[in-house]
């Protein structure tokens, strides 16, 4: 039996992963010969699918056929394939949701140099270029995307395995890379299907910045890759990971999002195999030659080369123009991002591992006891019987359900971990179902594959497969899943898969999945299918009225769909504190939302002030969890002082309190995809000095948030966006407004986050945070209106039971909107849909910016008479505030200040 160790544990990060040129198609796409591909033209057919037409290598005789397909919604997609492929090619499953509507495209003009297609009115133009091939995109008269422009295609063709025996002597160690066979260290890749590799470049013109393709422990703006390596999806177990590294880690969106002060571009190429990218920003004509006129187009620019192991090409280019449309784009392409239950939106409390069930409630009255609101507390691989997930350590955990109980009479929840490996023992009836119904990966000798993982030897569920999924989701039922109730709910870890005796830590390329598709094929999309069948296990199991909540490691382009996903295993230490900022920022402009980095660092143990430095941070960002590794010091939030507490303390309140306006962030991006999370230039897409700033983000619209990631810190920069004659930022302390567009010093202690409320906006909060989510959702409501330069100011509520699918299924929820102007505030109806009973209230208006006292405040609400209010007028911050209103959330009402 193997030894369940991972490789390594010390905190420092070993060199087990390949480097680009270890890797065989990377090496012969790079180092291969220039191919120069014709179109030929006259092959043009117009479908309602879009237009085909045939593309010609005349050196390897390679014909493809490439279709282009614009959507209704402002996406080109640009899919090439084999003309005849001696068989199917994979194409990735499960991502794109939906069917897209196509425009009807018609031919504008024909010549034998090039053909050019419209739709959408004349508006958007596709030129196609016979020779050298490339196809560009022009929007209006811009020209905004072209399609090998650097004549970088590359489609490895299928080829007759039997040829493998002539080509293999000579070609096998030589410097294109191995076409049949790659070895790397001890570990020995059998292609069956030889090269299949395929790559395309794109040029971005006008565009100097390029966001997304996480993960990477790297800035939110992509570096130019001409130094060092290029960016790597593929998904990896990496321990401790290397910082300021294009290397992959656990999940990987082939999402490029590139943007200018005119448009957001983005570049979503649907690929699920190994890929790298390699990106060029052009700043001038840096050759100093005066281009071909065809080839006459707005500087800067920025080249983007994709090259994938296998697969077919299949790039979309989504064309904006704002982010919004962007984002949306995106979303009806891959899904909208699950609405979270709102418990999950509150603080989590991990550890690897809490020991046992009197541990778990120690530490539940723990929060109790100091009074620190929390939802939900986890159980790591340890509370299992010898890792075989869906069991309880019979010791530790004798009385799950007990256990669970007890939680939810307080309303909290626990979580347990449920991994992707089986642990091979013949007298455990869950590996035996598995086993029996086919539900594990074979070996390329059609065997189970075996690896080791945590359970010591072990199988690996084939996620691929829809029987496995729905195999796998029936575990969750709660009859099946003995000790489960509703309130228990699911991590999925080491889900890239990691494998700890397999190469890179993870799968062999070549073993099969279902259909006989190589691992190679889908790799990366490994870790979404277990996430989307563990998501299929906790609905089904409510009978489909219950949203899930299930956090998973690894991921892909529309993991949004199911749940959270968090950056893994990172680092007690200042860096990887400051780092959690732009992968979170990239991670929501790729569309995973519900993201999240292990509070206080997973390895090793923070200093206090780094530990409060983190929760200030996080508290600020969507998933927010504490956790840390088995070998760490335990580190609940009361066990370094009272000054500790309370900091502590008043971070996870400060969240509850803010849940309300977390949650109406997260009903958005369910419905329009708009991350809650936004860089600067999302809001302020003008302002080209915000398009680096990756240490200041926007939480929705409203809220500016400057997180300190810095030891001992005792004034901070924060850069105010915005034109200086028409933004205002108000404090959210003090109340304190200033100017945008100018980077203040401003003074911070141990106690300070600097968060600013825009001027313009109206935020929500509650008038308490209680214990945890259902008792803040008791609770009255505060309204946060931040007038701008012109007294106007509006902002939404969106309320519902905050667990079922009952706002989906019967539309039980509301929208509520509030906008003030020329002084009266008005609480009105956001969407005619809706029809949700609560008794909320408005408690309190603070408005923030007016300048001089008022002489009263009137409240009217719909078919009473006009009542005064009181009201407090604070003239050095210019601030009233009205108390005492109990307005009822679902009545229109008006608020005048005269
Ligand atoms: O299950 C143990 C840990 C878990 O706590 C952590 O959050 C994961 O990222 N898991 C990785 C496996 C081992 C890490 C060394």
């Amino acid at each position: 039996m193997t030894e369940a160790k991972p490789p390594t544990i010390s905190g420092v990060p070993d060199q087990k992963t390949k480097t680009c040129d270890q890797v065989g198609f990377y090496r012969r796409q790079i180092e291969g010969p220039n191919l120069h591909h014709r179109a030929l033209l006259d092959t043009l057919v117009l479908t309602e699918k879009g237009a085909c037409f045939q593309l010609l290598e005349p050196d390897t005789q390679t014909r493809l056929l490439l279709t282009v397909s614009p959507y209704k919604n402002g996406a080109v997609r640009i899919l090439i394939d084999e003309l005849q492929p001696i068989k199917e090619r994979f194409r990735v499953p499960d991502v794109v949701t939906g069917e897209r509507q196509c425009e009807q495209l018609r031919v504008e003009r024909q010549d034998e140099d090039s053909v050019t297609l419209t739709w959408s009115s004349g508006c958007h133009l596709v030129r196609v270029w016979h020779f050298p091939f490339s196809l560009e995109i022009l929007c209006g008269e811009e020209e905004v995307v072209t399609f090998n422009s650097k004549d970088k295609l590359w489609f490895e063709t299928l080829q007759d395995p039997s040829r493998q025996t002539s080509c293999s002597s000579e070609l096998e160690e030589d410097q294109a890379g191995s076409l049949w066979k790659e070895t790397f260290g001890q570990f020995v890749d059998i292609k069956a299907n030889g090269p299949t590799s395929i790559g395309a470049d794109l040029s971005l013109h006008g565009f100097s910045h390029a966001y997304g393709l996480p993960e990477h422990a790297d800035s939110l703006k992509l570096r130019d890759t001409r130094e060092g390596e290029p960016y790597r999806l593929f998904n990896l177990d990496v321990f401790a990971y290397e910082l300021y590294s294009r290397f992959g880690l656990y999940g990987s969106v082939p999402l490029l999002v590139a943007h200018k002060p005119d448009r957001t571009l983005g570049v979503f190429w649907l690929n699920a195999s190994e890929t790298f990218v390699k990106i060029h920003y052009t700043t001038d004509h840096q050759d100093g030659q005066t281009p071909p006129v065809k080839m006459r187009r707005i500087q800067p620019q920025t080249d983007v080369h994709w090259l994938s192991e296998s697969g077919v090409i299949d790039c979309m280019v989504l064309l904006g123009p704002s982010p919004q449309q962007l984002f949306s784009q995106y979303a009806q392409m891959t899904g909208y991002q699950a609405l979270p239950p709102l418990f999950s939106l509150g603080y989590h409390q991990c550890r690897w591992n809490y020991e046992d069930e009197a541990d778990v409630r120690a530490v539940d009255a723990g929060f109790e006891h100091h009074n620190i609101p929390y939802d939900m507390i986890w159980l790591d691989i340890e509370h299992t019987d010898g890792k075989r997930y869906f069991t309880w350590d019979p010791v530790r955990f004798p009385d799950p359900a007990g256990l669970q109980h007890h939680l939810q009479q307080k309303n909290r929840k626990l979580v347990v971990i449920s991994d992707p490996h089986i642990k091979v023992d013949p007298d455990w009836s869950l590996y035996c179902e598995a086993r029996d119904g086919g539900h594990f990966v074979k070996d390329r000798e059609g065997q189970i594959y075996e690896g080791s993982c945590w359970s010591g030897d072990s199988c690996y569920l084939d996620f691929s497969s829809p029987a496995t999924r729905a195999w796998y989701a029936r575990c969750f039922a709660l009859d099946k899943y003995k000790g489960s109730t509703p309130s228990l709910f699911v991590w999925n870890d080491m889900n890239e898969p990691s494998v700890f005796s397999g190469p890179e830590q993870t799968m062999p390329k070549d073993a099969v999945h279902s259909g006989g598709w190589e691992h190679r094929e889908l790799h990366n999309l490994y870790g979404f299918q277990q996430h989307m069948a563990t998501v299929d296990g906790l609905i089904s199991r409510s009978g489909g009225s219950e949203r899930p909540f299930v956090l998973s490691r690894s991921f892909f382009a529309g993991s949004q769909r199911f749940g959270a996903i968090w950056t893994g295993d990172n680092v007690a230490s200042w860096e990887y504190l400051n780092i959690s900022i732009p992968m979170l920022l990239s991670l929501s402009v790729a569309g995973i939302m519900f993201c999240g980095a292990d509070v206080g660092g997973f390895v090793q143990d923070p200093q206090p002030e780094l530990l409060v430095r983190w929760y200030q941070a996080a508290s600020l960002q969507p998933f927010f969890r504490g956790h840390s590794a088995n070998v760490t010091k335990r580190r609940e939030p009361w066990l370094f002082g009272e000054e500790v507490t309370a900091a502590i303390r008043t971070a996870i309140q400060q969240r509850y309190c803010l849940l309300h306006y977390w949650y109406t962030l997260f009903h958005q991006a369910h419905t329009s995809g708009l991350p809650p999370l936004r860089p600067l230039w999302v809001e302020f897409p003008k302002e080209a000095s915000n398009f680096a700033v990756d240490n200041q983000y926007m939480i929705g619209g409203a809220l500016l948030a400057c997180p300190i990631t810095e030891p001992g810190v005792q004034e901070v920069n924060v850069l105010f966006p915005g034109s200086g004659e028409d933004e205002i930022w108000y404090d959210v302390h003090s109340a304190k407004a200033y100017k945008g567009g100018r980077t203040l010093s401003l003074p911070v202690t141990l106690d300070t986050v600097p968060v600013f409320q825009r001027g313009g906006s109206v935020v929500c909060r509650s008038a308490g945070c209680g214990s945890c989510t259902a008792e803040l959702q008791q609770l009255p409501l505060c309204l946060t209106v931040a007038l701008n330069s012109c007294g106007v100011a509006e902002g939404e509520l969106y309320l519902d039971d905050g667990h079922s699918f009952s706002y989906r299924d019967t539309k039980a929820f509301c929208l509520r909107r509030f906008n003030m102007l020329s002084g009266r505030l008005l609480c009105r109806r956001a969407s005619e849909e809706g029809v949700f009973e609560c008794d909320s209230v408005i408690q309190s208006v603070t408005v923030m910016g007016v300048k001089s006292k008022p002489a009263a405040v009137i409240v009217c609400v719909s078919d009473t008479t006009d009542v005064s209010a009181e009201f407090q007028y604070t003239e050095d911050c210019s601030i009233v505030t009205v108390t005492n209103l109990n307005l009822r959330v679902l009545m229109d009402w008006e608020i005048e200040i005269v």
